[in-house]
């Protein structure tokens, strides 16, 4: 954190008061926020004061990166990651070896108890955290360290918020969640593998103006993980109407009939992709005709097969109190709507026997 604000960084980077606030139209339109929350947080975006982001990495793909630094709204990314401040980055920063260890040292004392700490990637316990060291300190007390002057940390993907890959079974490093090593201090849950480059930094630009936002249980922000990707797909009329595709290039398939029966997860699965969608707005992948696999939700790894329909889960992912819940409670209500879509399918089964309607429904 410094005297200047974000306006002065900006200003003194060229960027004009047009360009800002089509950045900040872009923020709110991606939040959702009301009218006057939008004119509330461009005013806030004007007078805040610069802050810090240290961003680590531990055990992941670099995929959250890659889904970062691809964004379609580079005034964003580059508004947080450039001009706001980015002090240490190890896979982006120029810097190497002692010079970046310094660099983040002195990032930290500098703002120590200010600085927003993100993590992707999640954190190995067994061997005494030998599975992944940086600078000669295991992840675990890297994390600890850096996590102790931090105003708040947010976990950048699915293997921060929730163990991801690495924690799948058999989990073999005995990979945690970010959430199972910082308790004293927020911890707001960015979920995806990848997330949405679009919700990562429309979280910390939000944080940054109005603090922690609303989470839900899982601690994932609800402008973007309230719904889930059912509630919000255009393909939902034909789930409604019990028509589903039965395999990726049947007649059911290629009129854009629900795709329930080949897996889908998103009845389940809490995430913006059908809002915000990728690349741009381009499209996400139910609209490029593949099922949602459900990657923002704990334990996607383990439940059993990514084109199978929902159906009872297998796997070690209710380790943690909070995620068997939430699992728990998510399967519960993947099961009941898949039966509701079940015996609904069986009725326009009979009705489409008893009809010599177009295109023909392949589940009859
Ligand atoms: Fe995990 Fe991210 Fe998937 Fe990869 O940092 S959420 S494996 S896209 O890279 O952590």
């Amino acid at each position: 954190m410094t005297d200047e604000t974000i306006r002065d960084v900006l200003t003194r980077r060229g960027l004009s008061r047009r360009a800002f606030l089509q950045v900040c139209a872009s923020v709110t339109a991606a939040l959702a926020l009301s009218p006057a929350e939008a004119a509330d947080m461009t005013k806030r975006l004007e007078t805040a004061e610069r802050p810090t982001v240290i961003y680590l990495s531990y055990q992941e793909c670099t995929g959250c990166l890659e889904s970062l630094t691809r964004s379609f709204s580079p005034g964003i990314a580059s508004l947080i990651f450039n001009d706001i401040s980015l002090a240490y980055n190890d896979t982006l920063q120029a810097a190497a070896g002692q010079a970046a260890e310094t660099a983040k040292d002195t990032a930290m004392k500098n703002a120590w108890g200010k600085y927003v700490l993100v993590v992707d990637g999640s954190v190995p316990l067994a061997q005494n955290g030998a599975y992944c060291a940086v600078a000669g300190r295991s992840a675990v007390s890297d994390l600890k360290r850096a996590a102790g002057g931090a105003a708040a940390v947010v976990a950048v993907g699915t293997c921060a918020a929730f163990g991801g890959l690495p924690y799948a079974a058999p989990n073999p490093t005995g990979a945690v969640p970010v959430s199972e090593i910082v308790r004293d201090r927020p911890v707001i849950n960015i979920s995806g593998c990848p997330p949405i480059a679009e919700v990562i930094t429309g979280v910390i630009l939000y944080y940054t103006t109005f603090g922690v936002p609303a989470l839900d249980h899982l601690h994932r922000p609800m402008n973007f993980y309230g719904n889930t990707i059912h509630d919000r797909c255009y393909r939902r009329p034909f789930y409604d109407r019990g028509m589903f595709a039965k395999t990726f290039d049947d007649e059911g398939a290629r009129q854009g009939w629900c795709l329930f029966e080949l897996g889908c997860k998103g009845p389940i699965t809490h995430n913006a992709c059908p809002t915000t969608k990728w690349n741009g707005g381009t499209s996400y992948p139910i609209e490029s005709g593949h099922p949602c696999l459900g990657c923002s939700e704990p334990g996607f790894w383990d439940k059993g097969g990514f084109y199978k329909a929902l159906s009872t889960p297998t796997g070690h992912w209710s380790r943690t109190g909070v995620v068997s819940g939430a699992v728990a409670a998510g399967v519960a209500a993947g099961l009941s709507t898949a039966a509701v879509a079940r015996a609904r399918q069986g009725r326009a089964q009979k009705k489409a026997a008893s009809a010599d309607s177009e295109p023909k429904n392949p589940t009859s």
